[in-house]
């Protein structure tokens, strides 16, 4: 039976150097919905058909990235079994008390081969979507700014993506369902791996520095509201980075571009449904380039390269 442990990515942590700026900048241009501030000085946010309280939480910091990626959990079994597991394969876990983050129950952390802070918890209080839960209106996407429909995936880069993929598989339950082949034909260059039936919940790509952040993605509806969010960016003066184009991996439609302290996002439409039973694909080192950008067909260095 689907979907009985790790529901969805629920929440990331985002390091901005100036904070005032980039409360600004991702309530008018990236059009997150402002959910309050902690006594940390922490700034919360949703996405605008997202149902719980908050999914990114900005923190000031000196340098850009990511601090910690978190999914939701069905329930307190569930995140008691997960807890187990994680412990039995030999990864150390701590509980975060609850109310730490705001609206947020108990978390369980710890930290996967590559180095990134993970999380999972059970309870964010339902703050409601945009149009509400009976007789809805459908939600027109009417700004400020992009207003993406939720927070998707995050795509990670680190030194042992093969540990990534066997704690991810085989201890919270994700599936396989993209990767690129290095030169040598064998060798992992980065996976796509999903818990539920969306093409990928996250990826990861091997890189010589451990913990490190390429993109946060935000679901939009359609490539003309990938096509809308370039034209709200490119209006604001915000960088973007490649796109509007399309992956081959996962089919989506795509725009990546920089909040103001250099933290790569996307917002991405479409990619197909993928379920635990279908054999992942497999791109090969000499197409790759068609993967990662499939009308260029062709790498593109500084997208590969540049991380937080
Ligand atoms: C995506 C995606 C890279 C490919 C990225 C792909 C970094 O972001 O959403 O499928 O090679
Ligand atoms: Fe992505």
């Amino acid at each position: 039976m689907a979907m009985t442990g790790i529901l969805r990515p629920g929440h990331a942590q985002i390091r901005v150097l100036d904070l005032e700026e980039s409360v600004k900048w991702y309530t008018d241009v990236l059009g997150l919905v402002p959910m309050g501030r902690d006594s940390q000085g922490r700034a919360y946010f949703k996405a605008r058909q997202e149902r719980d309280h908050n999914s990114i939480i900005l923190r000031q910091a000196d340098r850009a990235g990511m601090d910690f990626f978190g999914y939701k959990v069905l329930d307190q079994a569930a995140l008691d079994g997960l807890e187990k597991k994680i412990r039995d394969y030999g990864i150390q876990t701590e509980r975060i008390p609850a109310g730490d983050l705001m609206e947020t129950g108990e978390r369980v952390r710890f930290k996967v081969p590559t180095g990134h802070t993970t999380e999972l918890y059970v309870d964010k209080k339902p703050a409601g979507n945009a149009v509400g839960t009976e007789n809805p209106n459908v939600d027109v996407i009417d700004g400020p700014g992009i207003g993406p429909v939720r927070l998707d995936h995050c795509l990670i880069y680190g030194k042992d993506i093969d540990g990534n993929h066997d704690f991810y598989t085989k201890v919270l339950g994700f599936h396989l369902v993209e990767r690129v082949k290095m030169e040598d034909g064998t060798t992992d260059l980065a996976i796509w791996l999903s818990c539920s039936a969306k093409a990928h919940d996250i990826a990861m790509v091997r890189h010589s520095e451990d913990d490190k952040l390429h993109h946060v993605a935000f679901q939009v509806t359609s490539w003309e509201q990938v096509l809308r969010s370039a034209d709200i960016l490119s209006n604001n003066r915000a960088s973007i980075d490649v796109g509007p184009t399309r992956h081959g991996i996962t089919n989506g439609t795509t725009v990546y571009f920089f909040d103001p302290s250099g933290n790569r996002l996307e917002t991405f439409s479409g990619g197909y449904d993928h379920y635990p039973d279908m054999e992942p694909t497999t791109w090969t080192w000499d197409e790759v380039g068609a993967g990662i950008f499939y009308h260029p067909r062709k790498l593109n260095e500084a997208f590969l390269t540049v991380v937080t």
